[in-house]
């Protein structure tokens, strides 16, 4: 097709998507776009060209994930659903109930969605579920809530037809907690996900292994130093038809304080979308991103013009203000795609990557950092 015939009939297809309501009208949206597309009469919106992105090298694997539903023309909310089940399933020290536990011995999860349209769902004190994203999903669709958390959460999840898990620790999990139970010192670690340790395997690298059809790529769960890991992973996406959505699953700090949450579960510090604008999620110290409201706070610097990148990085700088000196010792990340496609992030610290994948790349990304 020529490129003005191709203009002309995702044109036409897109405003007909336009003018249908809800799921239809998106659907008929990416129905209409060839890869490269880069049409809409309204406005900012990008088609043709979806992406993801999520935090830390277990987004590769993740990506991989969203990418069956994005390759296939399918909804953001789908792939970021889809994208971050790999890491719930797959062998891992933080995410997905084979994560450390808290300092009580028991794993408790939690997950935000957020899709194009201002819905969005979470759970948070969750156990004995394997896939609190997905529960974080029904919340979003079939309650009228945002969030449900602890026991309601969990009796809800099993009212939807999630199987309740034996609640046993995993075998690592079970080591580092028991080697933890040691000297029992609470202290939050700086993320360093990426760094290797005997329980990692780098991406790509002969120790990955495969788990059901998800890959191994977990973070160590202890550091070099014999401190204690935590991490996340956020993803956020924009289908062929432009529209966004993000998901946001980890258990929090290796070891936290019984009932303790961090942003990940709550709807503008570890995830936000505006499809007018874009999506953020972030990673670290939850307690500092909830105090910023980290990810809305990204979404608006993008509103006023600043690229993902620069949002990212004057969010950070805010933490740092806040933190003053005690700023040395955490890490705080947001990862921002906007609504023209175009992806970045910032950290506090030195260390953070994350993983893109579009039509044209897929690979990790090196941040720049405020240390
Ligand atoms: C939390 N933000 O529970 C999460 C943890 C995390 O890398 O992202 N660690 O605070």
């Amino acid at each position: 097709m020529s490129n003005r015939r191709k203009f002309l009939h995702s044109s036409l297809l897109g405003s007909l998507g336009l003018f249908l309501t809800g799921k239809a009208g998106a659907a008929a949206r990416r129905e209409a776009l060839t890869p490269g597309d880069v049409a809409d009469p309204l406005g900012e919106r990008v088609t043709g060209n979806p992406v993801v992105i999520s935090t830390w090298d277990t987004g590769l694997a993740a990506n991989k994930g969203a990418w069956e539903v994005l390759g296939r023309n399918g909804s953001a909310i789908d792939a970021v659903e889809a994208g971050v089940r790999v890491t719930e399933s797959s062998i891992n020290c933080c995410v997905g109930l084979g994560a450390n536990p808290d300092r009580d011995g028991f794993v408790t999860l939690d997950a935000s969605i957020m899709d194009h349209q201002f819905n969005c769902g979470s759970v948070a004190f969750l156990e004995r579920i394997k896939h609190p994203i997905s529960v974080a999903r029904r919340v979003m669709e079939k309650t009228p809530h945002v969030m449900l958390v602890g026991a309601g959460a969990q009796e809800f999840a099993v009212a939807q037809g999630f199987s309740l898990e034996d609640g046993k620790l995993s075998e690592d999990a079970k080591k580092s907690y028991q080697e933890w139970l040691k000297k029992s010192e609470y202290k939050p670690v700086i993320n360093i996900e990426n760094t290797k340790s005997s329980s990692y395997a780098a991406p790509g690298s002969s120790d990955v292994q495969p788990v059901g059809d998800a890959v191994t790529q977990a973070a160590p769960a202890r550091l070099p130093n014999g401190e204690w890991n935590h991490d996340t992973i956020g993803m956020v996406a924009m289908d062929a038809g432009g529209d966004l959505s993000g998901s946001c699953t980890t258990s929090g700090m290796a070891f936290k304080m019984r009932g303790r949450l961090g942003d990940s579960p709550i709807i503008g510090a570890g995830l936000f979308v505006d499809n007018e604008v874009g999506a953020v999620t972030a990673t670290g110290q939850g307690e500092d991103v909830i105090r910023i409201c980290g990810s809305h706070t990204v979404v608006e610097y993008m509103r006023q013009g600043l690229s993902p990148e620069q949002a990212c990085k004057a969010a950070v700088e805010r933490i740092v203000r806040i933190k003053k000196e005690k700023a040395k010792d955490i890490q705080v990340a947001f990862i921002a795609l906007n609504k023209k496609g175009e992806t970045g992030a910032y950290a506090i610290q030195k260390g953070f990557s994350y993983a893109i994948k579009n039509n044209k790349e897929e690979r990790m990304v090196d941040v720049k950092s405020y240390f």
